[in-house]
């Protein structure tokens, strides 16, 4: 199999450096080929971009692809906003030559051309499928003994017949590979449901969209977990700083900690919260870590 690179869309280099950290020292670990993609840009947007103008979004949508196509490696996203947007765009010019012929006369003026010769994976995806729980589990350090709720995200189950892993009412392989780790995941209502970011919800109108996790977050809250686990950081913004915004807005507070996968990850594998992105300034995160130290010395 190709080695992969590393496509970081905005959100993560822009405001979560740590996330970035996380992925890399799992990856390293882990003995998985991956390099940086250096001049990427934005994937762009599934949910901005595609519903405004398909022929731009596919055109930079395969800029993007190209860089790693010239690397000869498969593109690795952590993102389900960019799995969305590349995933889609290179099986579409894998599948339609008429459409691969009009982006190669865009791309053209950069002097680019896309082959539809190599394959967009998802973090997730990527450990389930060519892993699975019980080899991740074999990489396990330390047993994450906490209750999770996990967060899958829109894009990442859906459109159901192109992601390829099984239904979207209720999916598991997100859940498997949080309980590979040692951790609990709990059932909780509307699972499956946005975290009200997506599609432009946020930028164009806040306060609906945070209306939406703060519905999500109440139910979340009811079961108890110990922290909140996604596959998205546009998700993980929304759960995570969605929480002060709500505070702000509405009074109500939560105070859950939200991790992106790799951050869990990276905590099962033995890397300490500093080197993660887990800010243990923020009280909500130290009563994690405390929990989890707490584990260690019984
Ligand atoms: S890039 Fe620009 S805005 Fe974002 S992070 Fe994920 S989706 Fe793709
Ligand atoms: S959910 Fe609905 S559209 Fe999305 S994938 Fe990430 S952001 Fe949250
Ligand atoms: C969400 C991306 S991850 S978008 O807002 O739907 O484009």
């Amino acid at each position: 199999m190709k080695g992969l690179s590393l496509f970081l869309g905005c959100l993560v280099p822009n405001r979560y450096p740590g996330i970035e950290m996380a992925t890399k020292l799992c990856l390293a670990k882990m003995d998985i080929d991956c390099v940086d993609l250096p001049g990427a840009s934005c994937c762009p947007a599934p949910g901005v971009f595609r519903s405004f103008d398909r022929t731009t979004w596919l055109t930079l949508a395969s800029r993007n692809i190209v860089l790693s196509e010239q690397m000869d490696r498969n593109m690795l996203t952590i993102c389900n906003g960019c799995f969305s947007t590349l995933e889609d765009a290179n099986r579409t010019i894998k599948e339609d030559d008429i459409v691969k012929e009009d982006i190669n006369e865009h791309l053209a003026k950069v002097g680019k051309e896309i082959k539809g010769d190599i394959d967009v994976r998802h973090i997730i995806e990527y450990f389930y499928q060519e892993y699975g729980p019980e080899k991740i589990s074999s990489y396990v350090e330390r047993q994450l003994d906490i209750r999770v709720a996990v967060h899958y995200g829109c894009h990442l189950i859906k459109p159901t017949k192109d992601r390829g892993l099984g239904g979207f009412e209720r999916p598991t392989f997100f859940d498997e590979l949080v309980t590979a780790l040692g951790a609990t995941s709990v059932e909780y209502p509307d699972k499956v449901a946005c975290c009200g970011a997506g599609g432009g919800v946020r930028s164009a109108m806040k306060e609906r969209s945070l209306k939406m996790t703060e519905a999500k977050l109440a139910k979340i809250k009811e079961t108890g977990v110990d922290c909140i686990v996604n596959s998205c950081p546009f998700c993980h913004m929304q759960l995570d700083s969605g929480q002060d915004e709500i505070k702000e807005l509405a009074g109500t507070e939560f105070e859950i900690p939200v991790l992106h996968y790799t951050q869990l990850l990276g905590l099962a594998l033995g890397f300490p919260a500093e080197m993660i992105g887990i800010d243990t300034g923020i009280e909500k995160n130290r009563k994690l870590m405390d929990l989890l130290d707490s584990q260690m010395d019984s």
